[in-house]
Parts: structure tokens; C-alpha cells; sequence
């Protein structure tokens, strides 16, 4: 095996300092110590879990200290502060992470030597925290950790799931889903914080009533009441400065209420409605970029939006009491998209109907308030309650929403466009109809001062075609902000080698300031650096094939080009269309065994919404045409395909380190702007992709040599549609699809089955092919023959891995939060000594 230059042990430079003083002795010392007293057992019993365990508690006793400095300190400065409320956080694993936040993985690494223990071992024992379902909710992920690392005073508020995700598995090629289980015997990162419980009502009726001045007053009666339980989650800023908080609330039944249940005797029906309270943290739903319009789905909205206004309350009124003329100034709500949108009326609720405030005092403060950021416009995503089942669960809301919307539309709408029912139609909070409906994106957009989309393209279309009337109502409401990750999870501490090869090369606080990479550009070219990125490359492809060869049997060649699609399995995103061309590639091996082309090895991870039909049958066919074409004698290894099971972060960060080639192939205006994308060019890896979401920043990043751009544009997309797309035209002009569309139809790769994978065939021909995998495929099939070449030329092709790296800077998380913090929240960073 050939020697790396890089693999050597990285200088002292390269790791953060940290200002936590420790030694390899004092913290193997604590490893044991907690193993001790905090698990109860030694070091001849301890399992690795248990290891973990001990670790994880090791470096908690740092972190916490730093937790209760950060929170001492925003509150003795009163300072102003985001609350980030989302209803996913898809945080991953946090040992790793917080080590190499706090400077401190080499230090733990000698410790666990030195215990005769293997640092990556126990890294593997920690599960996922998957408390969501991909972008939305790594997205915030990412956001929290720029928010500790630039000391800004900010909260994550979300749901203390007890099952995040589903895991997946695969039976017979088709997927499974069982459930997620990540704190079954307590989880280290979290605690408990029963000091700060809050109730939540639900259901029941409103009372109007009169007061002495002939004042009305709204009285709301609960049917329920719901104990918000918090548990805090620390997040580590790099260099540990400053620790904020991740707060989610897990739902219980309020020992209050049920006194009157136990005291009639129903001791087993108090037990009943403890199962129902308990019932709305159960579980996350398990859809991405669909709207399910579910009661409960409603409540956990509500519940967890409640708890965290109440939260942000109680601690405005411990510096402020009943002076609301301040609330502006210290707090401003970022509504990940609508999911969290009903905090507006809730909000409005705790001012009218609580402190009293008049109606036009509260709405003033509201709409200084809330900032709202769309992530889709997908229709099917676009958030709608029936009023019906509105009035049933929140009954005062539905009148605050009724009320919110009569004033917009006399006092906005009316003078803006004066006798103009079909814009009031159009902007209003309620879609009138056979069933009414509330739709949470106008709610939005009303009760916040900015809206933001997540790329440009994006942001341009939210205005154009999702608020076209909105945005001439209140232009500069509207603007972008886009997305990034954090280079410290997906970068440094998923691709150490690569790291430690960049920290050779440009200053050491690159993980902060990404824009350092671009000095790597100088080297591009140079054959020495060359070689030790490309070989870099080639040591993590041999770690990725060990587990592909662990999660599925197969045997990859790690010198083989590996492309790979990684994402949540959705029919805008096209993994169909990535199927298809496959197909068409072992056609074209079958019939021409010397056909000319790199060893390929199409690497997939995607889970698929358990009620997603399409979705699945897309996995199932995927798997059955990987087991066809991995047995193939014929075609001699040059093409490989492998679907690993489970993907989450945690297998991101095996994956996206090992990857050649990036497919970004959704749908022209489909894509609000994807995030993996910007985490495997920073590894290295060459985009193939549509212009769409961020792929055009990357593009225009990385420069046109260095990425592969195919496909319909938006604007070709919407020419193309209103001519009449007929899918049946591309079949009929273009031999190779034709061919590869009929194999669905025999028993090819479903030996017995004829027919087994003809869903496929029907979505892309009778559905319709909504999202146009055929009108692109020539256009795909083009770029991947580019691809073929470039990879074959070596040189070439280091130089464009090189680029992407270089390239990136501008998708570090910590310029969007940067970009978040002067247009929308206007904060301070706030020292911690
Ligand atoms: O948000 C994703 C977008 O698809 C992606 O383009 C973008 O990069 C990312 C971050 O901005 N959206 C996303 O992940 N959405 C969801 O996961 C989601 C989850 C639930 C529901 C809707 C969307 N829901 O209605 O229940």
C-alpha cells in the first residue's frame, strides 16, 4: 500500500487551541471516573457502550460549565437573541463533533489509547440524534453550531422526539422501516430541566364576556392541558467560547388536570389521557416536501411552539416584568419554515388575551417579531389546516387567524388594490372552498417582518411565482439568504486527512474562515500537491468500500469513479432519472463489452416517506437492477451498483469524503437549494447537476470547467410545459430510452416477475413524467460521457477535485448566519470570559 504524505500526526497547529486545560492524564482519569460513579460499573465490565458512556460524560463536565457562563452571561448583559424554531433538528452524532470543537480529539484519542481502547470504535457506538428529515433539518443543525461558533446569544427550540427517523432496512430489495430508537437507555447529551415545566391547553371552547366598560373579553376554555417537559441539548461553539442551547420539549400529562380524573375515581382513565399527552412527542413524521394535515402532527406545532413562546417569555419578564415596550428589541423568532407559523397567533393570544394588550400594541409587536424561511414550493408541501379541525384544537387561534385576516384585507389589501376580489382571494389567510382551509404560508408572510428562500434562484422564484402579489405588496419584505453547512462537521472532523493536507497549506483557522481554501487554487495545477489530495481520495474510497462491503456484500474496486446520490428518495429529485441511465450504460456494456469507459461503482442513500408509493418502488427497482448488474459476469466489474441502507449523517460522513462525482439532478425549479450538494463539492467531489437551487452559486464558485451542468433550465421548463410535454415523443425518438424502458416490463431483473418494475415505466410515460426525467436524459447521458473523459485524464481531473475545495468557502453556515444576522436579526456577539 502506498505511504500517504498525508496520514502524518498533525502539528499542534492545525487543532484549535482550546481554552479547556486538560491533559491525556486528567481526562483519562475522568473517562474512568465516570465509569465509576456516573455508570456504576469498572474497566473489566465496561462495554464499549458503556466506554461511550464515559466519554461522552467526560467531556459533558467541560461543556457544561461553559453552558452555564454563556446563559449566566446573555443574561446579566440582557442581550438581544435568536430563537431558532424548527421542528427538526437532524443533529447526528456529537462526540466527535464537540471534541473537535472543544480542541480536544487528540487529547481524548490518547486517553482511550491509553485505556487500550479504539477512539473510531467508540465514536461507532453512538446512535444518531435524527430528530428530522434531511435538509430542513440539518439545516438547523448547522445554523446552531455557526451560531456558538460566532457568539451569537441564540436558541434552538424543537421537539424531544422519542423517535427521531425511522431506520431503514431493505427485505428482498424493498424497504422496511422500523423504529428509531436513540435514547432507549438515556441518552449523555441531554438534560433534564424540570424547573422550567410549562402547561399547554388544548381543545375546548372561548367564552365571550363583557367587562364594566362594556370591553370584550376572550376567555379560552381548555378541554386539556398538555406538561412541556425541556431537556437541553449543548451546543459547542468552535474553540468553546461560547455553549448554547438546544432546547426540546417532550410532552407528558399534566398531574394538575388529572387530579379531578383521579379524584372521580378513573384512575385507569387518567392513564388513558396520559398515553394521549405523552403521544404528542412519540414521534417525528416522517415526510419531507409533503404536507400529511394530520390532528397530531397540528399539536405538536402548537405544543412545542407554546412552550418555547412561554420559555421566551418567562425570561423576558425576569429582566423586564410587564414592560412589553422592550419585547422587539430582545427577541426575534426565525419560523423555520411554517411548520412553527401558529407562534404567530399564539403570540397575539398571550398579548391580547393575557397581558392585555390592545390589538394594534400586540400586532406592532408581532410583526417585529417573527421572520419566516421558506424551504420549498412544491405545492404538495405547502402547509393548509381545515378550519374545521382548526376549531376544534385551537379554537381561540382560529379566531385570532379570522381576526389577523379581516384587518390585512380592509386595512392592506383594500387600499392597496381597492375592489379587487381576485387578489383578496389570493392573499388571503383563508382558502375559501368546499372545505376552507388556513394557509400557513400566508400566515407567514403577514406576521413577519422578512421572508427569505434558501438560494438565489430560490428566493427570486418565492417572489415570481409562489407571493408574486405579496411581494408587490411589501417588496422589501422579501430577500435570500443562502445556505451553508458547517466546515467543521463536514470538513474537518469527517475528512481528517484532507484537513490535515489543507492545514499543510493554508492558515489554520480555515475552519472558520473558509474563504482561506481559495488559496488551494494556487495548487491546483502543482503535480505534487495533485498527488496527495488524489491519494487522500483514494484511502477514503478504500475506508467507504470496506463499508459497502460490511452494510451490503458487494465488492467494489476503490480505483473505480465513485458517483454518488445522496438525499431523501422523492421524484423531484430524480433518482429515476440516475436509474435509467445505468440501464442504459449495461446496455450499452452488454452490446459492446469494449465500450469506453472508466470502472464506474453508482453509490445511493435515500430513506423514502413510509406512505411514499413511487419513492419505493424506485428503491425496490434500484436494488433489483443493482443485483442483475453485479452479477453479471459480462460486463466485467466496470459498473457497480450499491444502495446502503440507513442513510443518515452519520454515514454521510463515511460517504460524502469518498466521492468522485456528485449528482445533483433534480428537476430545473424544483430544488430550493440543496445542501449535500455544497458538502461534497467541499470534499472534492465534481458536480453533475441542473441548474437549480444552489448548484448555480456552486457553478458560478467553482467556475464551468469544474462543474458539469445538463438539463432543461427553469424557464425551458415552464416553455416546455405549456406546450404540452408528452413524455411518449422522447420514448418514441430515442432508441435508448425505449429500449430501457421495456425491460421494466419483462422479467429482466425480477427473474418470475414480469412486469414487477412497471410502475416505473408507467410514472415516466402514463403519469406524465412530471418532473421530465426523459425530456433531460439525452442531455444527462451527454454530461456523464463528459464526466468519463475528464476522469481518465488524471491531471484534469485532480485539478477540478482541487477547484471544488478551494471554491467553496462561500457555503460556510457561518456566512449565512452572518447574512441572517444584518438583513433580518440584527445581533450583537456576545463575549463569554
Ligand atoms: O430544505 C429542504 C429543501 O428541499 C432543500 O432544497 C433545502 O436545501 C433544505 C434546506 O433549506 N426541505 C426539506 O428538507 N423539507 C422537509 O424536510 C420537510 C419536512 C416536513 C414537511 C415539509 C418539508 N412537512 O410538511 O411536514
Amino acid at each position: 500500500k502506498a505511504k500517504s504524505p498525508a496520514t502524518k500526526k498533525p502539528s499542534a497547529a492545525t487543532e484549535v487551541k482550546s481554552n479547556l486545560d486538560v491533559t491525556v492524564d486528567e481526562f483519562q482519569q475522568s473517562i474512568v471516573r465516570h465509569l465509576h460513579v456516573s455508570l456504576g460499573t469498572d474497566e473489566n465490565k465496561a462495554n464499549s457502550k458503556a466506554w461511550w458512556t464515559a466519554t461522552c460524560a467526560a467531556v459533558n463536565e467541560l461543556v457544561f460549565e461553559r453552558a452555564t457562563q454563556t446563559q449566566k452571561t446573555h443574561y446579566k448583559k440582557d442581550t438581544r437573541a435568536v430563537h431558532y424554531l424548527s421542528l427538526e433538528f437532524l443533529m447526528g452524532r456529537l462526540l466527535k463533533n464537540n471534541l473537535t470543537n472543544v480542541g480536544l480529539t487528540e487529547i481524548a484519542q490518547q486517553a482511550l489509547d491509553k485505556l487500550g481502547l479504539d477512539f473510531h470504535k467508540i465514536c461507532e457506538e453512538e446512535p444518531d440524534l435524527a430528530l428530522g428529515n434531511g435538509g430542513l433539518g440539518r439545516l438547523a443543525a448547522c445554523y446552531v453550531d455557526s451560531l456558538a461558533t460566532l457568539d451569537f446569544p441564540a436558541i434552538g427550540y424543537g421537539i424531544h422526539y422519542e423517535h427521531g427517523l425511522f431506520t431503514q432496512a431493505f427485505l428482498e430489495g424493498r424497504q422496511v422501516e422500523r423504529p428509531d430508537s436513540w435514547r432507549e437507555y438515556g441518552n449523555p447529551w441531554e438534560i433534564c430541566r424540570p424547573e422550567s415545566v410549562q402547561e399547554i391547553p388544548l381543545y375546548g371552547y372561548v367564552e365571550t364576556k363583557y367587562d364594566d366598560k362594556g370591553q370584550i373579553h376572550k376567555e379560552w376554555h381548555p378541554g386539556r392541558i398538555i406538561k412541556g417537559v425541556p431537556w437541553d441539548i449543548p451546543v459547542v461553539g468552535y474553540g468553546a467560547k461560547t455553549v448554547n442551547i438546544l432546547r426540546l420539549w417532550e410532552s407528558r400529562a399534566s398531574d394538575f388536570f388529572n387530579w379531578d380524573v383521579f379524584n372521580a375515581g378513573g384512575y385507569l382513565d387518567a392513564q388513558v389521557e396520559n398515553v394521549q399527552a405523552e403521544t404528542i412527542s412519540k414521534v417525528l413524521y416522517p415526510n419531507d416536501n409533503t404536507d400529511a394535515g394530520k390532528e397530531l402532527r397540528l399539536i405538536q406545532q402548537y405544543f412545542f411552539c407554546a412552550c418555547s413562546i412561554k420559555d421566551i417569555v418567562r425570561r423576558y419578564k425576569r429582566a423586564h416584568g410587564d414592560d412589553w415596550s422592550k419585547f422587539a428589541e430582545q427577541v426575534v423568532m426565525q419560523l423555520n419554515d411554517t411548520h412553527p407559523a401558529i407562534a404567530i397567533p399564539e403570540m397575539m393570544r398571550i398579548l391580547v388575551d393575557r397581558a392585555e394588550l390592545k390589538w394594534d400594541q400586540a400586532w406592532t409587536i408581532c410583526q417585529k417579531v417573527f421572520a419566516y424561511t421558506n424551504h420549498t414550493l412544491l405545492p404538495e408541501a405547502l402547509e393548509k389546516w381545515s378550519v374545521r379541525l382548526f376549531e376544534k384544537v385551537l379554537p381561540r387561534h382560529l379566531e385570532i387567524i379570522y381576526e389577523i385576516n379581516s384587518r390585512f384585507l380592509e386595512d392592506v389589501v383594500e387600499v392597496a388594490f381597492p375592489g379587487d376580489d381576485s387578489v383578496k382571494r389570493k392573499l388571503s389567510i383563508i382558502e375559501e372552498g368546499h372545505e376552507k382551509m388556513v394557509r400557513m404560508g400566508n400566515l407567514s408572510v403577514i406576521g413577519s417582518f422578512k421572508v427569505n428562500g434558501v438560494a438565489e434562484i430560490h428566493s427570486k422564484l418565492v417572489k415570481k411565482d409562489l407571493f408574486p402579489e405579496f411581494n408587490s405588496l411589501w417588496p422589501d419584505k422579501f430577500t435570500n439568504v443562502t445556505n451553508g453547512v458547517t466546515p467543521r462537521r463536514w470538513l474537518k472532523s469527517c475528512n481528517p486527512k484532507l484537513s490535515n493536507l489543507i492545514s499543510e497549506h493554508v492558515d489554520a483557522d480555515w475552519p472558520v474562515h473558509l474563504n482561506k481554501l481559495s488559496k488551494l487554487a494556487d495548487l491546483a495545477t502543482d503535480s505534487k500537491f495533485q498527488k496527495a489530495y488524489m491519494q487522500i481520495k483514494l484511502e477514503n474510497k478504500i475506508e467507504l468500500a470496506k463499508v459497502i462491503k460490511e452494510l451490503t456484500g458487494v465488492e467494489v474496486d476503490p480505483t473505480a469513479l465513485f458517483d454518488i446520490q445522496i438525499k431523501r428518495l422523492h421524484e423531484y429529485k430524480r433518482q429515476q432519472l440516475n436509474l435509467i441511465h445505468i440501464m442504459a450504460l449495461y446496455r450499452r456494456l452488454l452490446q459492446n463489452p469494449d465500450y469506453d469507459m472508466p470502472k464506474r461503482v453508482f453509490i445511493f442513500g435515500a430513506k423514502a416517506a413510509p406512505g411514499y408509493y413511487m419513492a419505493k418502488e424506485i428503491i425496490y427497482a434500484i436494488n433489483k437492477v443493482a443485483d442483475k448488474v453485479n452479477n453479471d459476469e459480462r460486463i466485467k466489474d466496470k459498473l457497480k451498483i450499491v444502495f446502503l441502507p440507513n442513510y443518515r449523517v452519520s454515514l454521510a460522513e463515511k460517504m460524502i469524503p469518498a466521492a468522485d462525482v456528485s449528482e445533483q439532478i433534480s428537476l430545473a425549479g424544483k430544488e430550493a437549494s440543496g445542501t449535500g450538494n455544497m458538502k461534497l463539492a467541499l470534499n472534492g467531489a465534481v458536480t453533475i447537476g441542473t441548474l437549480d437551487g444552489a448548484n448555480i452559486e456552486i457553478a458560478e464558485e467553482a467556475g464551468e470547467d469544474n462543474v458539469v451542468i445538463f438539463g432543461l433550465t427553469v424557464d425551458e421548463v415552464k416553455e416546455l410545459k405549456s406546450a404540452g410535454y408528452n413524455p411518449w415523443d422522447y420514448y418514441y425518438a430515442n432508441n435508448e430510452i425505449k429500449a430501457v424502458l421495456d425491460w421494466f416490463d419483462c422479467d429482466y431483473f425480477t427473474p418470475g416477475k414480469p412486469g414487477e418494475l412497471a410502475e416505473i415505466k408507467r410514472s415516466l410515460l402514463d403519469y406524465g413524467d412530471t418532473y421530465l426525467s426523459l425530456a433531460d436524459f439525452a442531455s444527462y447521458s451527454e454530461a456523464h460521457k463528459k464526466i468519463d473523459k475528464l476522469f481518465q485524464d488524471e491531471k484534469t481531473w485532480a485539478k477540478m477535485a482541487i477547484m471544488n475545495t478551494a471554491t467553496m468557502g462561500k457555503f460556510n453556515s457561518d456566512r449565512s448566519i452572518l447574512d441572517y444576522v444584518q438583513n433580518i436579526w440584527n445581533l450583537d456577539t456576545c463575549d463569554i470570559k
